[in-house]
């Protein structure tokens, strides 16, 4: 596995990144600018009033109101500028762009794997696209993992049992680091690999170099058979179960009374815990499937849940609903 040398400096790789850079270099500036001047009067001030110095000492100053407004206020304003900025920036990293190209990455000891929408998958490699909105739903295997892109200054927590996201646009095609940046285990160390951006058309490429025969949301449709959720979700079941088509991102009455969104999350929750969150106008007969479907396969049965775009999807002919890798 071939890690990036050690930089003092990681590359930047989108222009977040470089906005976190300006934020860090300009409150190290300002740090400096405030610090320097008192650390400048402590060696001034000991060296000439030291003990026995003939400095002048008669009269000395013990008041000065506008003064010390001064170095109070302004210091105050100028950190505040900061928060404001930080805010900001933190606030942007929370709120996805619409239409997201949604990679699914499952993380266990020690690697992190990656499955792309068409169905391609990679092990420690993550390829993306450049200038387009990426958005990763990550989870763990075992223990918690935090999956680190230098190049682009994020870093997110992955944690077993339930979907963290992050979202980047990446605008600078090359190779870069990728990292587990929580103790993970005794190969925490070694847990990474590479994170390389393509150009648009590139990436089209590396994608065509896969044989794959089914996307991801087609192997989830397999699994909806082989599971048997299609015997009570399909059009044609006898047992009283919500139709799946167009809930996704969607608002979603529940029995108690509560709305919810219906992410990633939440249809994951659905299958694992389907007693916690109760579909209003349902009773709570759907078994749970904990224990009995693996990550991965969870990632395939959501994103088939995502492609059942609406009402009529249902009796499309299989992966019609599938959008295709761009
Ligand atoms: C025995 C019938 C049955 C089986 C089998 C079943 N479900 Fe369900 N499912 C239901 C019922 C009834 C509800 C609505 C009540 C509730 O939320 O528990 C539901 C709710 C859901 C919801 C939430 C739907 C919404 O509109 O918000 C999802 C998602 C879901 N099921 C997915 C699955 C998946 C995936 C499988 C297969 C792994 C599966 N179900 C298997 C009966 C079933
Ligand atoms: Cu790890």
């Amino acid at each position: 596995m071939a890690l990036a040398p050690v930089e003092l400096w990681p590359a930047s790789a989108s222009a977040y990144a470089r906005e976190i850079d300006r934020l860090i270099w300009s409150y190290t500036g300002l740090i400096l600018f405030l610090a320097v001047p008192i650390i400048a009067c402590l060696v001034v001030f000991a060296i000439r009033y030291r003990r026995g110095s003939d400095a002048d000492r008669s009269n000395p100053p013990v008041h000065g109101l506008r003064l010390e407004l001064a170095w109070t206020g302004l210091p105050f304003l100028a950190t505040l500028v900061f928060y404001f900025w930080a805010a900001d920036l933190y606030s942007r990293q929370w709120v996805p762009p619409k239409d997201t190209l949604d990679i699914a990455i499952v993380a266990e000891q020690w690697m992190f794997k990656a499955e792309h929408p068409g169905g391609q998958r990679e092990i420690d490699e993550l390829h993306v696209p450049a200038g387009r909105p990426v958005r990763l739903v990550m989870t763990s295997q075992d223990v918690i993992h935090s999956f680190y892109l230098p190049a682009l200054r994020l870093k997110q927590d992955v944690l077993p049992g339930r979907y963290t996201t992050l979202w980047f646009e990446a605008d600078t095609p090359g190779t870069y680091a990728l990292r587990c940046a929580e103790y993970c285990g005794s190969e925490h160390s070694a847990m990474g690999g590479r994170f390389v951006v393509l150009s648009p058309k590139d990436y089209a490429a590396w994608l065509a170099t896969f044989s794959v025969d089914r996307t991801l949301a087609q192997e989830g449709e397999a699994l909806f058979r082989r599971l048997g959720c299609s015997g009570c979700h399909g059009a044609r079941s006898v047992a009283r179960a919500p139709s799946l088509a167009g809930i996704s991102g969607k608002p979603q009455p529940l029995a108690d009374g509560s709305i919810v969104i219906a992410d990633e999350q939440y249809v994951r929750d659905s299958i694992l815990q389907p007693k916690r969150q109760v579909v209003a106008g349902f009773a709570p007969i759907m078994p749970s499937f904990e224990g009995q479907i693996g990550e991965e396969d969870l990632v395939r049965l959501v994103a088939y849940v995502k492609s059942l775009a609406d009402a009529s999807a249902e009796a499309a002919p299989p992966g019609a609903a599938v959008e295709p890798p761009r």
